[in-house]
């Protein structure tokens, strides 16, 4: 499929221009672009992300072979202490103007998931985030992207015993939020 995930793929409408071209079914098409760009560090509008979550829920509800449920959190929906619900390109999020943090506890069974955090990349300002699992941090990463753009952080193949309480840490830079709209859990290798 002709796409470039930097030019096609950094605003919906883009995106949906390219779905007009392709003439198939705008969801269907949206999917297999997120799907696409998923294993690099895609970018995508805040609302295609939220649509690519539906879709693939709906598949997997209708039984349709090969598509889970999306197994995840809403960052609006944890704990929040020092962040605050918002809205950013599209997408219920969260930010801090300061140090904030995100949590909430992993009730998915006990195994090794590749988490994924979208996050938003901004113009201006250089914040930071990053994850713990059970107490330890697994990732820290600065958000230098010099653009408005929806992107996800795959960090592959970490363990996760269930009841471990997962811990987003944002730091706000200049206007930057570090705003974080869900993160999800891709079960690889389940223990028994
Ligand atoms: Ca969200």
């Amino acid at each position: 499929m002709p796409l470039d995930p930097k030019q096609d793929c950094c605003d919906l409408q883009t995106l949906n221009e390219k779905v007009r071209i392709a003439n198939i079914g705008d969801t269907l098409f949206q999917f297999l672009v997120f799907e696409i760009v998923e294993g690099d560090e895609g970018t995508l509008d805040g609302a295609a992300f939220s649509l690519m979550r539906a879709v693939r829920n709906s598949l997997a509800a209708a039984g349709v072979k090969g598509f889970e449920p999306v197994v995840g959190f809403e960052a609006e929906s944890m704990v929040l202490s020092g962040y605050v619900p918002d809205t950013y390109l599209d997408e219920s999020c969260i930010k801090t103007s300061g140090t904030g943090t995100a949590v909430a506890k992993f009730s998915q069974p006990s195994g090794v998931y590749d988490i994924s955090i979208s996050y938003a990349g901004e113009k201006i300002g250089e914040g930071s985030l990053a994850l713990s699992v059970g107490g330890r941090q697994k990732l820290a990463w600065r958000l230098n992207e010099g653009a408005a753009c929806w992107r996800r952080k795959t960090i592959p193949q970490i363990a996760i015993q269930s009841g471990d309480e997962i811990q987003i840490t944002g730091v706000a830079g200049g206007s930057e939020g570090a705003r974080v709209d869900f993160i999800e859990f891709i079960p690889r290798n389940l223990l028994k």
